[in-house]
């Protein structure tokens, strides 16, 4: 019966990071493989784009009445899930982070009827912080061993789950993937030359600019390995610690090798820029942006924290040091940029790894028999 298209309800914070956009492109691959697919959030997902006869949108649309403190966000969208799995006649629920939309999916569920399945994936913030935060750890257990199948983004995250919150039921390994049709190494030639000379080398670093991505760090690597070899430095995306990053970086006299680009949409072009990007953060559960670049043929530096080192493998796809240890990062990065026969090899053990491991083809399919398990369609 595997050849069955199913109706899947999916919510996630639109706009938010790696969750968001594994939620949104997985979406819409399910979509191209025949599945109707219903996103339900508070905003568009902001990788949506082009129409698909079997993609819709479902706003939830939360209630400013005056006697609300709080708009209650979780209680419109519960009822809009139970709303649209009710008229679409949805299979499944696949809501990514318990907190809170498992839970409202669990309430939609009790609204509807237990043919409607729920299937969470966690992907890190959740446990991570909310699930140290004791007034609410509770619920974020209940919506764990209540949900139909838990999946999640890397085994540290799957070990940190049980450990932080007693959980012993299943959770499937389900690993970030890229579009290998979006991320692969593009023609930057004419580009480049917009940001660096010939002779220079590019390192990049993306992420929110908040604290635990150490975004100091990539300033301190940068200072370092400037000094030992050309290059210049791209920062993309925005975020708390952007504007301290601007002032370190003038207070170190690096401005004129330092460009800010803001938040960018095309970000396969942007890393194709690069030689290398710095991913040295505090904790990271997968770290979609080392594998974008790892896709694209950039190799990444990073830390050896959470999710990271089951994504890069050290000396083969990237380099990883201890949280902190900015020398031995740039170290690794001027190791690697001085020759050319190493970086060949690593860069192609990069888009091997990315095509072959972290692929599309390979998680839709795992999702798909995720959703086949729970429906007892195997
Ligand atoms: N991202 C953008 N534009 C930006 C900054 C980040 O599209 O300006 C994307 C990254 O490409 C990645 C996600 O897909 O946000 C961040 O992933 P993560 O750091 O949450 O794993």
């Amino acid at each position: 019966r595997k050849s069955d298209k199913l109706k899947i309800g999916i919510t996630c914070y639109p706009t938010l990071g790696g969750s968001g956009v594994v939620a949104t492109e997985l979406g819409k691959l399910l979509a191209e493989k025949g599945h109707e697919v219903h996103f339900i959030t508070h905003s568009m997902p902001f990788r949506l784009g082009k129409f698909h006869k079997n993609i819709f949108y479902h706003e939830v649309e939360v209630s400013q009445y005056y006697v609300f403190r709080y708009p209650p966000y979780d209680l419109s969208l519960a009822s809009k899930l139970a709303q649209v799995a009710k008229m679409e006649e949805l299979d499944l629920l696949h809501v990514h982070y318990a907190i809170p939309h498992a839970v409202c999916a669990l309430l939609a569920k009790q609204m509807v009827g237990s043919k409607l399945k729920v299937v969470t994936t966690l992907h890190g913030t959740d446990i991570t912080v909310l699930g140290q935060d004791q007034s609410i750890s509770d619920l974020i257990q209940y919506a764990i061993n209540e949900s139909d199948a838990v999946t999640a983004v890397s085994k540290d995250l799957i070990k940190e789950t049980r450990e932080l919150l007693d959980i012993e039921r299943d959770i499937d390994l389900t690993y970030n993937f890229v579009d290998k049709r979006v991320y692969y190494p593009r023609d930057v030639t004419k580009l480049r030359g917009e940001f660096a000379r010939p002779e220079e080398k590019i390192l990049i670093h993306i992420s929110n600019f908040r604290p635990v991505k150490r975004v100091q760090d990539v300033v301190d690597i940068f200072a370092n390995v400037s000094k030992r070899i050309p290059s210049r430095l791209l920062f993309v995306g925005e975020g708390p610690d952007l504007s301290k990053m601007i002032a370190k970086v003038k207070e170190l006299g690096l401005t004129d090798k330092v460009t800010f680009c803001g938040k960018q949409d095309d970000v396969s072009q942007v890393i194709s820029l690069a030689d290398v990007m710095l991913l040295p953060s505090e904790k990271e559960s997968f770290g979609l942006v080392a594998l974008e670049a790892m896709a694209c043929g950039v190799p990444t530096i990073g830390s050896n924290a959470g999710g990271i080192p089951e994504l890069i493998t050290h000396g083969e796809t990237g380099y990883l040091a201890e949280v902190g240890d900015t020398d031995a990062m740039a170290d690794h990065v001027v190791n690697l940029l001085s020759n050319q026969v190493l970086y060949e090899q690593v860069v192609q053990n990069c888009l091997d790894r990315a095509r072959y491991t972290f692929c599309n083809d390979i998680t839709t399919q795992q999702y798909e028999e995720i959703y086949y398990r729970v429906l007892g369609r195997e």
